[in-house]
């Protein structure tokens, strides 16, 4: 396959609601979507970094300045290229794995429908629709404002509820939740907001019964993580820390956590993404997948993902109704709890034309 031509959209979607976490506060979804033209057929990715560098070091202003500046250059003078190919081409380049991600999207996308293939059945999916859960952002109001949110999404339907927890928002909105739904599948993100210091105050969610902490400490603490991890019956889970298969071999055999969150666009793609899959199946230990309030083209892939069979928890692929009034694909629909796999060609899904023209503030184009 060669790529004739490739396309960036930044685009501005307003949140249903503001979503609050450890590392701050987001009104809308900050993004790229970018656009792959072959011969063929033509492909899309999402680009799914915030708009500050909050979450990690990448965020939407870099990534779109690294494409355009090294990513794309290398995908245009790459020659025949399919979508397993990309992460090479881009190995030289270090870090960025929101902008490697978007592109390789885009081109395994227009790759499989040029093939006839759905990424779902290409990744190796064992399930026409999977299991979802909702994250729950620090409300302003309070925990009236939590208790009526919770409860909200279980009447939707949610089969597990994540709160985002920060210090002085912890203990307290967990217990209320805990009390009010005794039996639902409860767990908590702290976003790196804690030190080691905080072992024993952490300890104290042991009594909640939740699922998983996810990512308590920095982004970089493995061995901090390893102690803590010793000194709490709740299981721990790394988001922010898994970077790459490589880093999941080391926190795994670190004892850093033992369940594991995998998003396509912090490991640079989903190559890297099937990989830690793959590592984590083989060692017995559960993996779900992450959310970074993707629209319906991410969203499709993290579907596809959350189909293979190492997906054994519920994901943070909620339906688009919990994040946008006006999704820039059809929308995913939350179903008995579940979302649908798409089983169309590629991602199965593409942007309307209309919703992407009125949501896009900038656009650009590169030729081979
Ligand atoms: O830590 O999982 C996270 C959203 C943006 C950045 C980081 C995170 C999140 C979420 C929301 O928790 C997940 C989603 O519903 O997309
Ligand atoms: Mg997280």
């Amino acid at each position: 396959m060669q790529i004739e031509r490739i396309e960036t959209r930044r685009v501005e979607l307003p949140l249903v609601r503001p979503f609050v976490t450890s590392f701050g506060r987001q009104t809308t979804r900050d993004g790229i979507l970018v656009r792959v033209v072959t011969a063929e057929s033509d492909g899309w990715g999402e680009c799914v970094t915030p708009a500050a560098p909050v979450f990690s070091a990448e965020y939407t202003d870099g990534a779109l300045h690294v494409m355009e500046h090294h990513l794309i250059p290398r995908l245009l003078s790459a020659g025949d290229l399919t979508g397993a190919g990309v992460r090479e081409v881009f190995r030289p380049i270090v870090g960025h794995p929101f902008a490697k991600a978007a592109l390789e999207m885009a081109v395994l996308d227009a790759e499989l429908r040029s093939k006839e293939v759905s990424l779902a059945s290409h990744l190796g999916a064992v399930r026409d629709r999977v299991p979802c859960g909702v994250s729950v952002g620090i409300p302003d109001g309070g925990l009236d404002e939590l208790l009526a949110q919770v409860g909200g999404y279980l009447e939707d339907g949610y089969l597990r509820i994540k709160l985002k927890i920060q210090p002085g928002f912890d203990l307290e909105p967990v217990r209320a939740v805990r009390e009010a739904f005794p039996h639902i599948m409860l767990q908590v993100d702290a976003n790196a907001a804690y030190t080691l210091d905080d072992a024993e105050h952490l300890r104290l969610l042991d009594a909640f019964g939740l699922t998983l902490i996810e990512q308590p400490l920095p982004e970089d603490h493995l061995l901090a993580h390893a102690e803590l991890a010793s000194k709490l019956a709740t299981p721990i889970c790394l988001d922010e820390s898994i970077t790459s298969a490589v880093v999941a071999r080391d926190a795994l055999e670190l004892g850093a956590c033992s369940v594991v969150n995998i998003k396509i666009g912090r490991v640079g793609g989903l190559v890297e993404a099937k990989d830690i899959h793959d590592l984590c199946l083989d060692r017995g230990v559960p993996v779900w997948c992450g959310g970074m309030l993707e629209t319906g083209l991410g969203r499709a892939a993290n579907v596809a993902l959350a189909a293979l069979p190492g997906f054994t928890l519920p994901g943070d692929t909620s339906a688009s109704d919990r994040y946008f009034s006006r999704d820039v694909t059809s929308p995913f629909v939350l179903q008995d709890g579940h979302l649908d796999v798409p089983d169309g060609n590629g991602l199965g899904v593409h942007p309307e034309a209309d919703v992407l023209n009125r949501i896009t503030t900038e656009r650009a184009v590169y030729r081979r």
